[in-house]
């Protein structure tokens, strides 16, 4: 199973979706510091939200296999740029969650998800678990391991390297 790093902003949905995943009943914990468990890297939204910690996110991101950025549809602005993909050093994933709010605006949040290099959206709402079986199965497969040959080699082709091997 690829272990998944969540970065958003505060209320964003990081922790329940924690919850979702282990198919545990959603209880509230303001998460106060980044919490690594087996299968997911949880951090604080006030780390996303700030300029000087926004960057040490990016360390957190080494521990894991694929980054997910959390935005719930119903935010009003974005903190992801599209530089995003120039220092996080993993695939990128996003995932929009309170599908169902009444101010939800999907397709913005989507377009703010391509814009940040996002290779997959997911939609879940982690109350009523939908959406949360697509991303648990995308999760279950294993990334293709690497030689270190392998590795350099797509390294010195500027490929990253999860990217499909090709001949130039
Ligand atoms: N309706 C709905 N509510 C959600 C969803 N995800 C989270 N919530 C609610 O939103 C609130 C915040 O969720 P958290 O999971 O604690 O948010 P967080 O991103 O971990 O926030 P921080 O720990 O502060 O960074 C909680 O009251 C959740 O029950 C969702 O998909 N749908
Ligand atoms: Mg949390």
């Amino acid at each position: 199973m690829k272990k998944l790093f969540l970065m958003g902003r505060s209320e964003a949905g990081k922790t329940s979706l924690t919850q979702a995943l282990k198919g545990e009943t959603l209880h509230y914990v303001k998460t106060q510091y980044t919490n690594t468990a087996a299968d997911t890297i949880d951090s604080p939204g006030e780390y996303a939200e700030s300029k000087h910690f926004g960057v040490g996110l990016a360390c957190f991101s080494f521990e894991a296999d694929v980054v997910g950025i959390v935005q719930a549809a119903d935010e009003p602005f974005n903190l992801f740029g599209s530089g995003l993909r120039s220092f996080i050093l993993r695939p990128i994933i996003g995932i929009i969650t309170k599908i169902h709010s009444p101010y939800a605006n999907v397709p913005m949040v989507k377009q703010w998800m391509l814009n940040a290099g996002c290779e997959r959206i997911f939609l879940v709402d982690n109350v009523t678990r939908e959406g949360i079986d697509e991303l648990m199965e995308y999760l279950l497969e294993d990334l293709p391991s690497l030689s270190m040959e392998e590795a350099l080699s797509l390294q010195s082709k500027g490929l990253n390297e999860w990217d499909p091997p090709v001949s130039i």
